[in-house]
């Protein structure tokens, strides 16, 4: 699946840029496309020049609403972030159309953080006027939730979620939820540096975007996992995981066939891959509200048996029984076994419901806070009015 991919703000910037790593490195390793163009929008200039894989150049690293901000941001006001996107929509759009292979791309995937001010505004908004312009490809979003002690030292940054949220989901074909802070208890080494979270994010995409792309005899798959099956799979709310384990490489031995205890532990291998994929979803969800999904296999085409395909399926049929599921195998080198699992689709999100429920009751407190003070600022006006003006 070939995607362009389009950052608003600086982690959407800043992830959007991982993904034009990853294609560098499908390039390399695998001769094989999977970004057709990667973008980073953004109203800070500085955030824009600190990118390193997306091409420099103002068609790639796009600057909006310059006149409004001075290239400084829009200090996490999401509505001015949304003006400005609805303003400087064109320069976006004239951009992306220049993408090189435009014509092969399978569909859009926007990124951007809900709590902050720019990218948060902006990624309704672009959604939107890309929809109305490309019918007919499908538009993602790929949104990524604040650290939990965001949310407790900034009202702003629950209010700017909710209202992110509910803008994207009304207009993308498909919301991918990313929850900043489930990548900080994976290793509280990595806490603060993002640049790691951010690979941890963008990882999962990898295989899930190559193999259908995957050109080498030896790499193609007795059942392809494609754009087809994965534009069909993705509506919604949506989750991704992604879980390995190693493959000793003793059991490639050529003297002798494989026995029943060598299948079994490759078996082994593939619900331990998947176990981690589904307790590592980048959301914390409920597998039974989703209905529709997908996993795919990647390993050496010796381990890829229909024992282990049949397994996981059955594992996916346990976790969801009312997904519709569709699966793939994608034959890799090596020593090494990986399952992406996605669930889309989903009924419920109770940390999505979380965030409306907490704004809602922070919109009178707002108002309130904002009456106050311009009552306040009435009184000190009024204590001038005998003051003489120098203007
Ligand atoms: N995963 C990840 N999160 C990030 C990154 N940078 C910022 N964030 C998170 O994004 C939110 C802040 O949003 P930003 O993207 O910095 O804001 P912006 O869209 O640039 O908007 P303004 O700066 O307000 O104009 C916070 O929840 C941060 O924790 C990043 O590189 N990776
Ligand atoms: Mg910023």
């Amino acid at each position: 699946m070939k995607l362009v991919v389009v950052g608003f703000g600086q982690c959407g910037g800043r992830i959007a840029d991982e993904f034009a790593r990853l294609n560098k490195k499908a390039r390399s390793q695998r001769g094989i496309e999977i970004v057709t163009g990667a973008y980073a929008v953004n109203t800070d200039a500085a955030d824009l020049s600190g990118l390193t894989n997306i091409k420099k150049g103002y068609q790639n690293r796009i600057l909006i609403g310059s006149r409004k901000t001075g290239g400084h941001g829009v200090g996490k006001i999401n509505e001015l972030g949304a003006e400005i996107a609805r303003e400087d929509a064109d320069k976006v759009i004239d951009a992306i159309r220049t993408t090189k292979r435009f014509f092969e791309t399978d569909a859009f995937l926007f990124v951007a953080s809900a709590a902050g001010g720019t990218g948060s505004g902006a990624i309704s908004v672009m959604t939107q006027q890309i929809k109305e312009r490309y019918v007919d490809k499908p538009v993602y979003n790929c949104i990524i939730l604040p650290f939990e002690h965001e949310e407790t030292t900034e009202d702003r940054t629950i209010y700017n979620t909710a209202t992110c949220l509910k803008s994207s989901y009304s207009v993308a074909d498909a919301v991918f939820l990313i929850d900043n802070q489930r990548y900080v208890r994976k290793d509280s080494s990595i806490k603060g540096n993002l640049a790691k979270i951010n690979s941890m994010i963008t990882e999962p995409f990898y295989n899930m975007l190559c193999a259908g792309e995957e050109k080498k005899p030896k790499y193609i798959a007795s059942k392809v996992l494609d754009a087809g099956d994965i534009i069909q799979t993705l509506i919604g709310w949506t989750v991704i995981g992604y879980g390995k384990s190693e493959i000793p490489l003793i059991r490639f031995r050529r003297d002798r066939g494989r026995d029943f205890r060598e299948k079994s532990s490759e078996t082994m291998k593939g619900i331990q891959a998947m176990d981690e994929a589904i307790s590592e979803l980048s959301l914390k969800c409920n597998p039974i509200d989703s209905k529709r999904s997908l996993y795919l296999i990647s390993a050496p085409s010796k381990e890829m048996n229909m024992d282990l395909v049949k397994a996981l399926g059955d594992y996916m049929r346990d976790i969801a029984p009312e997904s519709l599921i569709r699966n793939g195998d994608y034959p890799r080198e090596r020593g090494m076994l990986d399952v992406t699992v996605i669930l889309s689709e989903l009924s419920d999100v109770a940390k999505v419901r979380s965030y409306y429920a907490k704004s809602t009751t922070l919109i009178p407190e707002f108002k309130k806070r904002q009456e106050d003070t311009d009552i306040k600022l009435k009184a000190i006006e009024d204590a001038s009015k005998d003051i003489p003006s120098l203007l």
